[in-house]
């Protein structure tokens, strides 16, 4: 097989941030130092929860820290960022003074996504994000942060399943890499990722059905009332607690996810994280044809107000999500 690897996809790129060549290859290898601890993390002990609580309230895995710590440490030392930001860390991370002086750039991630499956052995994952640090900043503030999806320059995730993978876009399609455990080289196998545009396959967690708006339980239950229903054709769900595992899965055939804002997290703003996980999400399904919406606009589109803001996420095939929308409008 012709393998292109990782940093000849890199090489042979018209990036349009060269930078982009050195901050994608330091996050390949903070991934596959990830990988090594979540494979390993049975005998090494570390697959317990701590006492300590995360800022959003969670209860932290060992891994959760080792994997933000691994991922903070092994890509400031490659100078292009000017600040950091994290799920696991309140505040943006000020990188030490010898590191940021050039940096102009900002790197959000959730180190370990899915991190309540990691000692089920299923997949997790690491997502993250790059932003441009405004001009004349070198020691960005929350609100250096705060920019639209729209305005990032790279968006993927790692996934640590039954293989290691690496799916990103710089806004040029989207691309997966395989970690081929021999080289130790990210080869490219999924080239041009595309999205099929129709699907019959939703993700959501049915347990908190009776907690949804209006518009989700009569959308989901026309998917359940299959080819009997109005939607006239038989669905399928998938759930697995893990929005790597699921985009990536919709990235492969298809589907919808959907993580809805409901009664109980209707007061947080949602479940799910704007900067570091939707966001990013957001762009690689728009760049694989997909679509991506908090029931009321393109997320990538959404002003954001804190680091930490939650957003309700619908994203997946074009042709279901624009179905979905018309019950939003109903
Ligand atoms: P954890 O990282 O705490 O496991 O949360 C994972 C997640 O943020 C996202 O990856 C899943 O889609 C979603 O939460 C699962 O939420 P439920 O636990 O409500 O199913």
């Amino acid at each position: 097989m012709n393998k292109t690897t990782l940093a000849e996809f890199l090489t042979h790129a018209e990036l349009a941030e060269p930078a982009l060549r050195g901050m994608i290859t330091d996050i390949a290898q903070a991934c596959k130092a990830i990988a090594v601890q979540v494979n390993k993390g049975s005998l090494l002990g570390t697959m317990g929860s701590l006492e300590a609580q995360n800022v959003q309230g969670e209860t932290q895995k060992q891994l959760d820290v080792i994997s933000n710590d691994l991922f903070l440490q092994m890509n400031q030392q490659g100078g292009h960022y000017a600040g950091m930001a994290s799920e696991e860390m309140d505040e943006p991370y000020l990188i030490p003074e010898r590191y940021r002086q050039h940096g102009r750039y900002l790197l959000l991630f959730d180190p370990l996504d899915g991190s309540s499956n990691v000692n089920l052995n299923l997949s997790v994952g690491t997502i993250f994000s790059i932003l441009r640090c405004p001009h004349g900043i070198s020691e960005p503030l929350v609100m250096d942060f705060l920019q639209p999806g729209s305005a990032q320059v790279c968006a993927g995730y790692a996934l640590y399943g039954s293989s290691t993978m690496l799916v990103l876009t710089i806004g040029q399609g989207v691309h997966g890499f395989t970690l081929d455990q021999d080289s130790g080289d990210f080869v490219l196998t999924h080239a041009t990722m595309q999205i099929a545009a129709s699907s019959n396959e939703f993700a959501i967690n049915m347990a908190r059905q009776r907690w949804w708006d209006a518009p989700v339980q009569r959308y989901i239950a026309d998917c359940q009332a299959g080819s009997e229903g109005p939607l006239g054709k038989d669905y399928n769900m998938r759930w697995v607690a893990s929005m790597v595992a699921e985009v990536h899965r919709i990235l492969i055939r298809g589907g919808v996810f959907m993580y809805p804002v409901d009664a109980r997290t209707r007061e947080a703003g949602g479940r799910l994280r704007l900067m570091y996980e939707a966001n990013p999400m957001a762009w690689l399904v728009e760049q694989a044809g997909g679509l991506a919406s908090d029931g009321q606009q393109r997320i990538l589109d959404i002003t954001p107000q804190g680091l930490h803001q939650r957003v309700a996420v619908y994203l997946g095939s074009r042709e279901e999500i624009q179905r979905m929308a018309t019950y939003f409008k109903a």
